[in-house]
This record gives structure tokens, C-alpha cells and sequence, in this order.
């Protein structure tokens, strides 16, 4: 009987099979002579991964951060951290209807009857309503849900598709994410069978999906984006790049899109698209729509936002073989509950036994966090015409977007304004991504430094302002071309001081190296 419930599983049968599993592995000279996991025995594939954002500058900018507090003599008093989408960690104020139901949520005893009073002198009532409602589905904050995300909340995020696209949704076909981070990574875990499985993305890329790939050590297969056509995607382009690796023995499986992209900016046009869902029907690929910038679209007439899915599924029953995973985040959009974790995955076309696979990745896993799956559901359903939060729900959003435009706009005019700089509009996002010509003075002095010369720039102008941006080597740029990243998030009060120090230190910079 004991043995039907306990199922010993093939690996551990193989590794009762050898119990000496250790010393064969490890020679016996080594045993006791310092440690087991050093980063010459660690997992190859995690030593190889990088992931710039939190790479060398910032760490090099959180040391100046830290310095600051003994040390008033470095030049400037605070470190601006353009390094990251991180709005919030820029003093950008946090949307007070989501903050009011995750804090019922979190202390229910407010809502108990004694406390009413009080209460609706605090609170509205559309959010003391959304907090009980969640509550009586989820019971406590403080217990796993279910392992696909709260069933209410895949229904609430099915709905808001529906309305988005026009579309039917399936909340079966929908899994809540700890961010989008989290469903990213399992959907190219899933998708790696060996290290021939080939993953399209763009270059430049946002460097989650180059270290993802190097962790499951799956092949990723580069298409360069055109700066000089907007940051525009080429059809032409992804089948040369799909043609040239399949002829090198790469499997390629899965095409990566971010739109609006990180960290060009660019807005699919939907003609554009249905090219892109062509190509993934007649080459065989999977397609992943990272789309978690869907309403940081600041040009919403000229270049809107569509979904895969909405695009996908106009094109009618023909295509109804295009597999897509489409990714969204609440870190992002005027949200910018990065803290939260919170986001989704949705399945479109995807085989229902692959779909088991995902629940069972899923459930090794208990649950995506239940707070930031409220923040999903409060993104995805937010307060409508005759809450009593509507107003200023929305009152608090357009302020966030239309300071968020008129920074896009203000920082590249900066770096428009700079002498060897040219920078692309941001259609979309969070970021910008000037090229900068670097003279070759300071190539060389890169190469003595031992940088690459964007480092070089980059380091340079942190240690100069206390302003962090990405060099544009963390992201992938055409050879030869040197780029940076920086967003367009400090705090608008303060952004003339901004854009001034940057342009101060640049045209110190080019004099210092003219060549
Ligand atoms: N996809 C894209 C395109 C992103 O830019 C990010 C985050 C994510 C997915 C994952 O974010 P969450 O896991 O928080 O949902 N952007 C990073 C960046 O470039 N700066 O900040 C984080």
C-alpha cells in the first residue's frame, strides 16, 4: 500500500542505485580541501549568465550612493538611477486606489464591523468592496492560492482581454506570473529541449531573455533591429536570421517580440505584425509577445498599441495554428508596482498537454505571490464610471502618463542636443537609447581601462553626475556602435537639473577626447 503512495522518482531510483554518487563525482584528493561549490565547480551556466541592469555600473553606482552619506565632496549630492524601469524607487507616488486594497487585504480586522466608521473616513467605498470580494475568494493573503493564480483573478484578467481584443479569453489558458520575469522564464524552459533549441530576440534586447537562455542553455539566435528606421523590426531580416542558423544545425523554435520595445522604444505597426505571425506560421515558430509596456504608448494615434492576440486572431481561422505566449507585468505602465510582483501569462494555441506541463511547472512552485496577484487584478479591473474611485483613479494615471510623455520628449531633445549623439523618439516604454560616436582618443582609452568604450562613456558620466545609465553593450548593438540606455523616470521637478548635468559632462567629456 505505502508504496503505490509513495512513488520514488527515476532520479532518486538512480541515485539509490549509486550511493557513492558523491565521491564520483568530486575526486577524493578534494575532499575536505575547501569548499564544494566554489564558481569553478558551480553550475557553468549560471557563472556564464549576464544581466547589465543590475550589472557593473549599478553596482559601482549603489558604492556612490552609499559614499554619499559621509562624503559631500563627490561633485553631486544624489545618484540618479536611470539604470532600471523602476518608477517608484524615483519617488513616482503609487496609485492610491491599489494601495487602499492591498492594505484592507492585508489587515482585514479594518473591515470588521466596530471598525466601520472609521473606515469610510478613510477609505471608499469601492475599495472596501474590492477588498472584501477578494478576501471572500482568496480567504487570506497569508495562504498559497491556487497554483495557476486565484481563479476569481484568472477570470477578472480573461475579461479584461476580452474587452482589450474583442476576443474570447480562456482564464484556464491564463497563468498570474511574479511579474512577467517569472512566466518569461518558464515559457523558455519549456521551450528548450537541448542546446540546439534556438530562441529568436532582438537586437538590441532587454537582457532578461540572453541570461534566461544562458541559464536552460538554449541557443539564442540574434535579429537586429534597424535604428535608422525607428528602431523598425524587417521580415526579411528574421528570415535571414532564421535561415543562417538553421543552416548552422540550430533548432529554431520560438521568436521573441517586445512591444513596445525595451530599450528602443519602437510601436509595432499592426500591418507589421501580421507580417510577423505569417513568418511564425510559415517558418514553424513559437511567438512570445513581451508586452508589458501596452500603455506606455505615447503616440497613441500615429502608433498604437495592438496585441498579438487581437492581431492574431483578426486574421481568422487560417492562423489558428500560430502558437503565442503573451507576457504582461503591474511593474510597469503607470503602475509601476515593481515590487509587487505581479503579472500574467496568456496560452493561445498552445497544446492542452503542454498546458499540464505549465501547470505542473507552476505548482512546483505553490503559487505566484497573492499580493501581487491582487495588483494584477486591480490592473486588470480597475475602478469604472460611477466608482467612487474613478475620478481620482484616473486623475492619477493621466498625470503619471502625460509627465512620463513630456519627459520622453525633454530627455531626447537632451540627447539630441549633444554633439556626436543621435537618439530615436520613444513611441513607447520607459527608456531611450542614444547612439553615441565616440571619438577615438576615447576608444583608446577605453582599451587601456580595459571597458568597452560605452562602459567607458557610461562609467564616466556616473562618476562625473551620480547619473546611472546601461551601456548599450548589456543590451546588444550593431559592431562598432556604442549606445547607451537610460530611462526617462526621475522626477519631473527635477529634470532640467537632470538633463544639464548630463550635458555639462558631455561636452567636458568631448573635449577631453577630440580627437
Ligand atoms: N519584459 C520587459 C520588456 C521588461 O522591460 C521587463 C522589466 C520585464 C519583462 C520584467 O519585468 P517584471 O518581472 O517586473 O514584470 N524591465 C527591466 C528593465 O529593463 N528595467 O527595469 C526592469
Amino acid at each position: 500500500m505505502l508504496r503505490t503512495f509513495c512513488r520514488v522518482s527515476p532520479a532518486l531510483k538512480a541515485a539509490q542505485r549509486q550511493p557513492s554518487l558523491y565521491l564520483v563525482a568530486r575526486p577524493a584528493s578534494t575532499v575536505g580541501k575547501g569548499k564544494v561549490l566554489t564558481t569553478a565547480t558551480m553550475n557553468p551556466q549560471i557563472r556564464n549568465a549576464e544581466y547589465a541592469v543590475r550589472g557593473a555600473l549599478p553596482i559601482r553606482a549603489e558604492a556612490l550612493n552609499k559614499q554619499l552619506q559621509t562624503d559631500k565632496q563627490l561633485g553631486f549630492d544624489r545618484v540618479v538611477f536611470c539604470n532600471i524601469g523602476n518608477p517608484q524607487q524615483l519617488a513616482q507616488k503609487p496609485i492610491t486606489y491599489f494601495r487602499q486594497v492591498a492594505s484592507l487585504c492585508d489587515n482585514p480586522d479594518l473591515l470588521k464591523p466596530e471598525n466601520r466608521e472609521t473606515l469610510l473616513k478613510l477609505y471608499p467605498q469601492d475599495a472596501i468592496d474590492r477588498a472584501e470580494l477578494l478576501l471572500k475568494h482568496l480567504g487570506s493573503v497569508g495562504a498559497y492560492s491556487h497554483s495557476q493564480g486565484l481563479p476569481h483573478i484568472r477570470e477578472n484578467v480573461a475579461k479584461f482581454l476580452e474587452r482589450r481584443d474583442g476576443f474570447s479569453a480562456n482564464p484556464e489558458h491564463i497563468y498570474l506570473t511574479q511579474g512577467a520575469s517569472a512566466g518569461v522564464q518558464t515559457v523558455l524552459q519549456m521551450l528548450t529541449e537541448n542546446e540546439k533549441s534556438g530562441i529568436m530576440i532582438p537586437i538590441p534586447q532587454y537582457p532578461l531573455y540572453s541570461a534566461t537562455l544562458s541559464l536552460v542553455n538554449a541557443t539564442p539566435v540574434p535579429y537586429y533591429l534597424k535604428e535608422e528606421q525607428n528602431w523598425g523590426l524587417s521580415v526579411e531580416d528574421l528570415k535571414k536570421s532564421v535561415d543562417g542558423s538553421r543552416a548552422k544545425g540550430v533548432d529554431v523554435r520560438a521568436l521573441v517580440i517586445i512591444n513596445p520595445g525595451n530599450p528602443t522604444g519602437q510601436c509595432l505597426s499592426e500591418e507589421n505584425m501580421r507580417e510577423i505571425i505569417d513568418f511564425c506560421q510559415k517558418e514553424n515558430v513559437v511567438l512570445l509577445a513581451d508586452e508589458v509596456y501596452q500603455t506606455n504608448v505615447y503616440m497613441p494615434k500615429e502608433r498604437p498599441f495592438h496585441s498579438f492576440k487581437k492581431v492574431l486572431r483578426s486574421m481568422g481561422d487560417k492562423y489558428n495554428d500560430v502558437e503565442l505566449f503573451s507576457f504582461h507585468s503591474t511593474s510597469k505602465g503607470m503602475i509601476g508596482e515593481c515590487g509587487r510582483r505581479g503579472g500574467y501569462l496568456e496560452c493561445v494555441n498552445i497544446d492542452e498537454k503542454v498546458l499540464e506541463q505549465l501547470y505542473k511547472i507552476a505548482s512546483i512552485s505553490l503559487c505566484p505571490n497573492v499580493h501581487g496577484q491582487i495588483m494584477t487584478d486591480l490592473m486588470t479591473n480597475p475602478p469604472v464610471e460611477g466608482d467612487a474611485s474613478f475620478e481620482n483613479y484616473n486623475k492619477e494615471v493621466n498625470g503619471i502618463y502625460e509627465s512620463l510623455r513630456r519627459r520622453a520628449t525633454k530627455l531626447s531633445t537632451c540627447f539630441n542636443g549633444l554633439e556626436n549623439v543621435t537618439c530615436n523618439d520613444a513611441e513607447g516604454a520607459m527608456y531611450l537609447f542614444p547612439r553615441v560616436r565616440l571619438p577615438k582618443k576615447a576608444i583608446d582609452a577605453a582599451k587601456i581601462a580595459n571597458v568597452s568604450p560605452d562602459a567607458f562613456y557610461a562609467l564616466q558620466l556616473l562618476e562625473a553626475t551620480g547619473v546611472c545609465v546601461i551601456p548599450g553593450s548589456g543590451f546588444g548593438q550593431e559592431p562598432y556602435t556604442w549606445h547607451f540606455r537610460s530611462t526617462f523616470l526621475p522626477e519631473e521637478h527635477l529634470f532640467d537639473d537632470f538633463c544639464s548635468n548630463i550635458e555639462k559632462f558631455h561636452s567636458g567629456f568631448m573635449e577631453k577626447y577630440r580627437d
